[in-house]
């Protein structure tokens, strides 16, 4: 008996959705299907006070309807709302479980014909933000809640050959209190909705138990029937590719099984056959356990390279269409990732079963989060409020039932950011009655009492190194702590992806790889939340605060490791380097191989390696090597290197995988570029001989204007930099909460003013003449200054430049940091690069781990490493360079004498638009190319850190206000004649 509900629920009513069927876990079936996906007609109300009357539009189901991208059709009566951004903040005042009045609301109708309709059968929908009325040919089937997870209406006896399905998305609930993750304010329709037809004596549900043991698969398979079966019918199970039967509810060795990992995710086809109705799954044999504090997947220990994924597309807004969630996990795939976490919600299933499919471990995220109550101290928090529990209870049930026969799944997590009390004792409680084959995580819970491996976020590597080896600071309770120290440990997030970062991977997978404790983490995060809308240009991207938001986070959901429309930015390179599954280093002639496989041999890869001079590739070839084990490690003999060239291994998928062709380069490494511009320097182009007589400088100033025929401007000493999304931040390690770009700023680094203190030219006539300038250059209002010596003079056909920085004045001691010392200018028309050093993706010394010692080439536009907001990005490591621009060329020797260390790293930035343009632009598309090429040769420079969230720049990367040291050695090659040689 189906009872409907007469009203629909109550928007400050904090319960569970009303009139709803039980979660079932999804599969295919043969039973009829109708997709109701497509154009709905719709209208917008700001709010249901001032509901509109007529006025429909249009607009695609499932999509978020706020979204700008769908301005055409969504209502040509009027509005249907914006985007809106806040991280933590809820954007209405807090009085739960009360919504506010202005609450805008959605309406969707859409009608459609059954030839013949089912007499029995369910409305699914996949997922619907904000609170909905469904009605089915006007009776009112109930509410929905709970906006990432499924939902499904009995509709049995409502069908009829035309019908008329109406949803109204209100967009604020009671149910919004338990859902402020930091993303997008999006509601709307975003999930598929499905009608599917149920037999009678069809199946209901299926519970698969797919166990790895010691002896092989053993599979369990409980199915529900919808009725009981006639006296004598029976359920039929089958694993079709094994030939294999199993009985309903009895426990079956299936002997010839494989298991399934990540690393082999081998699936089997289980079908469930009633005489009414056969049901499909895709099921994997694994099982997952802790061990001795070592977390394990089918009895070995398992690391996690993973990645947190929010669900989000720049023109539809929540929802992700199939194509590009595949697309998305191919790239990966591609990047050797093996792990994600869903934050903060269950995923669509699409991306469960490709998950399956492809092989990533997964942490599943309920729907939880009310981060908005930290703000004001907790008070207030449903998390403990007994008038939530029922709801959170019915979340966890919810996604549990939806995903629990997913291999894939190996952990269930609470939700994100919900603070603590007696409701998390609850959710723990349904996780573990429904399924206790996965551990529970939730890092709200520190103490731990509730889950079962121990999860922070953002920890500094030095406290991570604590915990690895179990000697972090005690709990206050003797027996948590005791339970928490048996515990293994997981970053469920760190290392912050936000624009030009995360510096400082390194250190966190070194650790991962060396205590068995650590699980690995999760990198924040990998997806951009940008927002396109169209313009006569064509589409840009906005962020938050863009839409007229009154309350808003800017560009904090800008935090990915690709961008909206999934283009990789170079971070992901890196990090595909760091997560890479063997560990390559080469150690003089030798080269040392770890795997980092868990469950497979490293049979799918080969190492091949090359050598490469300033003239080209020298040799080439395989190097071989039998496979090593899980977690094996071997050291091989490398090729004798030549003195001036470079050995780059890299290592190569073997053969074709879904994700990717053979020969794929799944990492590489690298000697070191040789020392010495002969050895640096590519091609063979004739260098004009420049003499001092070359060197204009400016007489009142002191800067250079004119090296030879070539027109230099705005010529000046560097110490800071656009600050990045995490210079404007402080490192959680600061004792101080004062930003680089704060630092800088105080420091007036920004607005550098020079004074010429002396030019003196000694004996310039001879071979051993010298120009030497002495500035000093400091910023406004404060008395923090350097002085510069430059020394000018000619060497092998070319002008040496030899800079000394020296502090002077007083640079208190927690301001004295700087992002570069470097040297800017710029050169007229538009401009190409070379450049020895390494690449070919931008480096900074805490990030880069991609790039390799070699030479390579760009022209200006393609080498800007573009963000959404506009920073520091794009530099290249680099000690010899040949930029040309406007038919001119300029080569320049990079080389800095002192300090050593990580931030001895000379590199090259060359750009299309100035600093000042850099620094005025708020948003990529502002940035207009001047018809320039902008350079700034750096001697040293500072790390990027990941001080949005989490540590800052770590010591060894950090620019202290120091004596710094180097050279710039520049030639001009002569044009005129292409085939001579050098002329020294
Ligand atoms: C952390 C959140 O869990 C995540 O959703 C995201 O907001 C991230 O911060 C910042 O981008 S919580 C924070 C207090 C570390």
């Amino acid at each position: 008996m189906i009872v409907r509900p007469e009203q629909p629920q109550a928007r400050d009513d904090p319960g569970p959705p009303i009139g709803t069927a039980p979660t079932v876990a999804s599969w295919t079936t043969d039973a009829a299907e109708w997709n109701l996906d497509g154009t709905w007609e719709f209208r917008w109300s700001p709010s249901s006070a001032h509901q509109r009357e007529g006025g429909w539009g249009s607009i695609p189901v499932p999509a978020s309807f706020v979204m700008p991208s769908l301005d055409r059709d969504a209502a040509p009566a009027g509005d249907h709302g914006r985007p809106a951004y806040t991280n933590k903040w809820y954007p209405f005042p807090i009085d739960p479980p009360r919504p506010p009045d202005e609450n805008p609301v959605g309406e969707y109708r859409r009608r459609f014909p059954l030839a013949d309709p089912p007499p029995r059968a369910e409305l699914r929908f996949g997922g619907i933000e904000g609170a909905g009325e469904v009605r089915l040919n006007g009776v009112l089937l109930g509410s929905t809640r709970g906006s990432r997870l499924p939902m499904a209406f009995d509709v049995s006896g409502l069908l009829e050959g035309e019908n008329l399905l109406e949803v109204r998305v209100h967009q604020f609930s009671a149910a919004t209190y338990l859902e402020d993750q930091d993303a997008w304010w999006l509601p709307g329709i975003i999930r598929s909705v499905v009608l599917r037809a149920r037999p009678v004596g069809g199946v209901r549900d299926v519970r698969v138990r797919a166990e790895w043991t010691p002896s092989g698969g053993m599979l369990t398979v409980m199915p529900e029937l919808d009725s009981a079966l006639e006296p004598g019918a029976e359920v039929a199970i089958e694993i079709a590719e094994l030939g294999t039967t199993v009985r309903a509810g009895h426990p079956t060795p299936v002997r010839d099984a494989l298991p399934w990992s990540a690393e082999d995710p081998v699936l089997y086809t289980l079908r469930v056959r009633t005489p009414a109705e056969t049901v499909t799954h895709r099921i994997g044999f694994r099982t997952v356990g802790i061990v001795d504090g070592v977390f394990q997947v089918n009895g070995v220990p398992v690391s996690l390279r993973g990645v947190n994924r929010h669900e989000h597309h720049p023109r539809l807004g929540r929802h992700v269409p199939p194509e590009v969630v595949t697309a998305e996990l191919l790239m990966m795939k591609r990047h050797n990732i093996n792990a994600v976490r869903t934050s903060h919600y269950p995923p669509d299933p699409l991306f469960l079963d490709l998950a399956d499919r492809l092989g990533f471990w997964v942490v599943d995220e309920c729907d939880v989060e009310t981060h908005g109550f930290g703000e004001i101290d907790w008070r207030g928090n449903p998390m403990d409020d007994p008038r939530w529990e029922p709801a959170l209870r019915d979340r966890v049930a919810r996604m549990v039932e939806r995903d629990k026969n997913h291999p894939c799944v190996i952990l269930w997590s609470l939700g994100n950011e919900a603070g603590e009390g007696g409701n998390v004792a609850a959710m723990a409680d349904e996780f573990r009655s429904r399924d206790d084959s996965r551990p529970l995580h939730y890092e709200g819970d520190q103490s731990s009492a509730h889950v079962d491996v121990w999860s922070r976020m953002y920890a500094h590597p030095d406290e991570v190194a604590e915990i690895a080896i179990g000697v972090e600071p005690a709990l206050a309770d003797d027996a948590l702590d005791a339970r928490r120290r048996a515990m293994p440990f997981v970053l469920c997030e760190y290392a912050h992806a936000m624009g030009t970062g995360p510096g400082g991977l390194t250190e966190y997978q070194d650790l991962f790889d060396a205590h068995p404790r650590l699980m690995g983490g999760f990198i924040w995060e990998w997806l951009e939340h940008g927002v396109q809308v169209d313009t006569d240009q064509g589409p840009v991207t906005r962020y938050g605060g863009d839409f007229g938001e009154p309350l808003h986070d800017s560009n904090d959901v800008i935090d990915g490791l690709v961008s909206a429309e999934r283009r990789p930015r170079a971070q992901l390179t890196d990090l595909a380097q760091v997560f890479a599954p063997l560990r390559v280093t080469i150690d003089g002639a030798r080269l040392h191989v770890v795997s980092r496989l868990d469950h497979t041999d490293s049979s799918r890869y080969a190492l091949r390696y090359r050598i490469e001079d300033a003239a080209g590739v020298r040799d080439s070839g395989p190097i071989t090597a039998p496979p090593l084990p899980p977690r094996g490690r071997t050291t091989l003999d490398l090729p004798q290197v030549p003195p001036l060239a470079v050995l780059t291994v890299e290592v190569v998928q073997v053969g074709e995988t879904a994700w990717a062709p053979g020969g794929w380069v799944v990492s590489r490494v690298s000697t070191a570029v040789p020392a010495g511009i002969a050895a640096q320097r590519r091609g063979a182009a004739p260098v004009r001989r420049l003499t001092l007589a070359d060197v204009d400088l400016d007489p009142a100033t002191g800067a250079l204007r004119r090296l030879g025929d070539l027109e230099v401007t705005d010529w000046r000493v560097m110490l800071d930099r656009v600050p990045t999304d995490n210079d404007r931040h402080a490192g959680w390690d600061e004792i101080l909460e004062f930003s680089y770009a704060e630092r800088w700023r105080l420091l007036g680094l920004h607005d550098l003013r020079s004074r010429l203190v002396s030019i003196e030219r000694v004996s310039v006539d001879g071979p051993d003449g010298e120009i030497r300038v002495r500035t000093v250059v400091g910023g406004p209002a404060v008395d923090a200054r350097v002085s510069c010596r430059w020394r000018w003079r000619a060497v092998d056909g070319g002008i040496r430049l030899d800079l000394a920085v020296d502090p002077e004045g007083h640079w208190p001691a927690w301001t004295a940091h700087w992002a570069r010392v470097g040297v800017g200018f710029s050169l007229p028309g538009e401009g190409r690069l070379e450049w020895c050093g390494r690449g070919p993706g931008p480096a900074y010394p805490d990030l880069g781990q991609a790039a390799t010692a070699g030479w390579f080439a760009g022209a200006v536009a393609e080498l800007q490493e573009r963000t959404v907001r506009p920073q520091e990005a794009g530099a290249r490591a680099a000690s010899w360079v040949r930029v040309a621009a406007g038919g001119q060329t300029l080569e320049v020797g990079l080389d800095t004498a002192s300090p050593r260390g990580p931030v001895n790293d000379p590199a090259i930035t060359v750009r299309p638009w100035s600093e000042a343009a850099l620094w005025a632009a708020a948003h990529d598309d502002e940035l207009i190319p001047d018809g320039r090429t902008h350079v700034v040769l750096d001697l040293v420079r500072a790390g990027v850190g990941t001080a949005r969230c989490g540590p800052g720049v770590l010591p060894a990367y950090r620019l202290e206000a120091q004596p710094v040291r180097g050279s710039l050695v520049f030639f001009t090659p002569d044009a005129s004649d292409a085939n001579g040689d050098r002329h020294d």
